[in-house]
C-alpha cells in the first residue's frame, strides 16, 4: 500500500510571493482613550448589486455565489453536528458540506453487500436543513477500504466496485450535487498506485467507475481528486494526460478536485494555470480540501502569511471561469485533521480553536469581493479620561484605569456583521471576573454571542465573562465576538470600559 497524505513529504513548490498585493486594503484606525482599532470590511456596493440578490454577500458562502455562483464549502463529520460552536460558525459560512468520513467504503459497505448509509443520511440531513449543497465523497479509494475488498480474488473486485458504487450513487440520487468518484489515484511520480481496483482492473478500473457512477445519477457532477496535484509537477501532468484520455473515450468526467493540503507559505505560484489547463479540457475544477498548516506555537507573521496563502488560493479559483468552489477541510484549528496526523503542526483553517475567525478568513472575504473601510473617525467622549497609567502611588486593583486596551475588528456585510474584541490585560495584577462594557453604533443590534453575555441588545451594552474564561493574567488576552443586525451604520463600538476602568485602544 503506498503512502497516504499523513505521510506525504514537504512541498516543493515555489512560494507564493508575500509581495503581491491583495486586491483589497485595510486601515488601522488608532484614536485617543474611548476609540478602538477597527478594520471594517463591508461588500462593496458593485459586489451587491453585481450580485442582484438582496442577501448577497452574508457569509463566506454566499460571496463566492456572488462569484459567478461558486460555493465556499467546508467538510463535517458527524461528531461535528454536536458541537454548536463548530455548527454556529459551519451555517453561518458555508453552502456546501463534504462529508469527511461518512460516506467513505468503510463506512457505507463495511462488509460485503452489507451497507449502512446511515451517518452519510446524518450529513445529508444536515445540509438541507441549512441551506448547503453536498459533494460526495469519496467511492473508490485504496484508503479507508475495508479489508473483505483487498482480500477479494482479483476476479472478483470489479463486480464488487460496481456493485457498491451503485448502490451508493443511487441512495443518494439527487442528493449530492458532485462525487469523488476516485480519490487520490496516483503516487507522487504519476505512477499509479497499486490498490485493489488497479491490481484487478489496470487502468481501466477509473473510466469502469466513472460510467458505473453516470449511469446510477447521470446529473451528479463526476470527479477525479488527488493531492500534490495543485501546480504543474509529474502528479498533475499524469492526471491531466488521465483527463485527456478518459474525455477522448467519452467517458463520463466532469471534474478535477485539487485537494489543497498545503504547508504555510508553499501554495504554488502557477495553481491558476494549472487549474486552467484542466478546466480548458472542458473540465470543473474545484479546490476540494483546503487548508494550511503551521508548525506550532503559530506567530502573528505565520497567521499573516496563511492570509496571504488562502487569499492567493481564492483568487486563483476566482481566475478560472470553471472553478466551480472551494472548500476547507473542517471548520476550525479545533476540528482539523492536521494536529493528529502532523505532530506539532495545526492552527491550519480560517477559524481558531475557539472558532474565532482568524486573518485567513478576513483574507478570504476581501479576496472574494468583499472591500474594506475605514469607518468614520469616532469623536472621544469629553469626559473620557486619559489613557495613561494610573498615578503610581495608586494601588494596582482588578481592572483599575490603565490596565486594559481593546482592539476590535469588524467584519461587515449589507445587512449583518461580526464583530471580535479582544481585551488585553494591560497592569501587573490578575483580573479575576470582568464586564467590558462599550457603546454600539447606533442601528445596531445584537442578535448572538461567543465567550461572554452581553445584554442589553443595543445602545450601552455590558458584556461579561463565562465560567472559563474570567481570568486575564497579566498581559494575557481573551477574546470574545458577536453578531449583530444593522441598518447601514457598520462603525465599530466606542467608550470601552473593563470593570469600570475606561481601556486604551491596541
Ligand atoms: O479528515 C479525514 C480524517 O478524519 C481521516 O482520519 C482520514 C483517514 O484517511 O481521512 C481524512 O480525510 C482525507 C480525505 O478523505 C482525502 N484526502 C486527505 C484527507 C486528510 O487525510
Amino acid at each position: 500500500m503506498r503512502s497516504d497524505p499523513h505521510a506525504r513529504p514537504g512541498r516543493t513548490t515555489t512560494p507564493a510571493t508575500a509581495a503581491e498585493p491583495l486586491p483589497w486594503h485595510s486601515r488601522r484606525l488608532t484614536a485617543a482613550a474611548g476609540a478602538v482599532t477597527a478594520v471594517v470590511l463591508a461588500a462593496g456596493a458593485t459586489l451587491l448589486s453585481a450580485a442582484g440578490p438582496a442577501n448577497a454577500a452574508t457569509s463566506l458562502g454566499s460571496l463566492a455565489a456572488a462569484q459567478g455562483g461558486r460555493y465556499f464549502g467546508t467538510a463535517l463529520t458527524q461528531s461535528n453536528l454536536s458541537n454548536s460552536a463548530l455548527t454556529a460558525v459551519a451555517n453561518a459560512q458555508f453552502n456546501m458540506v463534504t462529508p469527511g468520513n461518512e460516506m467513505k467504503w468503510d463506512t457505507t459497505e463495511p462488509s460485503n453487500g452489507s451497507y449502512n448509509f446511515g451517518p452519510g443520511d446524518q450529513i445529508v440531513s444536515y445540509a438541507q436543513a441549512h441551506g448547503m449543497k453536498v459533494r460526495g465523497h469519496n467511492l473508490v479509494w485504496q484508503s479507508q477500504l475495508p479489508s473483505w475488498v483487498s482480500s477479494l480474488p482479483s476476479t472478483q473486485v470489479q463486480a464488487a466496485m460496481e456493485a457498491h458504487i451503485t448502490t451508493e450513487v443511487t441512495h443518494y440520487k439527487g442528493e449530492v450535487y458532485s462525487w469523488d468518484v476516485v480519490n487520490e489515484p496516483f503516487n507522487g511520480d504519476g505512477s499509479y498506485v497499486s490498490d485493489a481496483f488497479y491490481n484487478a482492473m489496470g487502468v481501466g478500473y477509473i473510466a469502469d467507475a466513472l460510467r458505473t457512477a453516470h449511469a446510477a445519477d447521470p446529473n451528479a457532477k463526476l470527479y477525479l481528486n488527488d493531492y500534490n496535484i495543485e501546480g504543474e509537477n509529474a502528479k498533475s501532468n499524469a492526471m491531466y494526460s488521465l483527463a485527456q484520455s478518459l474525455l477522448s473515450q467519452g467517458v463520463p468526467l466532469n471534474g478535477i478536485g485539487f485537494e489543497s493540503h498545503f504547508i504555510l507559505g508553499q501554495v504554488p505560484s502557477d495553481m491558476q494555470a494549472n487549474m486552467q489547463r484542466f478546466a480548458s479540457l472542458g473540465l470543473d475544477v474545484a479546490v476540494t480540501e483546503l487548508d494550511d498548516r503551521i508548525t506550532l506555537p503559530a506567530t502573528s507573521a505565520n497567521l499573516q502569511q496563511q492570509a496571504t496563502d488562502f487569499a492567493n488560493v481564492v483568487k486563483d479559483c476566482l481566475g478560472v471561469t470553471r472553478c466551480v468552489g472551494v472548500s476547507q477541510w473542517g471548520v476550525g484549528d479545533a476540528d482539523s485533521w492536521v494536529p493528529g496526523t502532523f505532530s506539532g503542526q495545526g492552527a491550519a483553517t480560517m477559524f481558531d480553536q475557539n472558532y474565532q475567525p482568524k486573518p485567513a478568513y478576513t483574507a478570504v472575504v476581501n479576496a472574494l469581493g468583499g472591500t474594506s473601510v475605514t469607518p468614520p473617525p469616532t469623536t472621544p467622549p469629553s469626559s473620557a479620561p486619559p489613557s495613561s497609567a494610573p498615578p503610581s502611588s495608586a494601588p494596582p486593583t482588578s481592572g483599575a484605569a490603565g490596565t486594559c486596551s481593546v482592539s476590535d475588528v469588524v467584519s461587515a456585510w449589507n445587512t449583518g456583521l461580526t464583530e471580535q474584541i479582544t481585551v488585553k490585560n494591560t497592569g501587573t495584577s490578575t483580573i479575576n471576573g470582568w464586564k467590558l462594557t462599550f457603546t454600539l453604533a447606533s442601528g445596531q443590534t445584537i442578535t448572538n454571542a461567543w465567550n461572554a453575555t452581553i445584554s442589553p441588545s443595543s445602545g450601552s451594552v455590558s458584556a461579561a465573562n463565562l465560567s472559563y474564561n474570567g481570568t486575564i493574567a497579566p498581559g494575557a488576552t481573551t477574546s470574545f465576538g458577536f453578531q449583530a443586525n444593522h441598518t447601514g451604520n457598520t462603525a465599530a463600538p466606542t467608550n470601552f470600559a473593563l470593570n469600570g476602568a475606561s481601556c486604551t485602544s491596541g
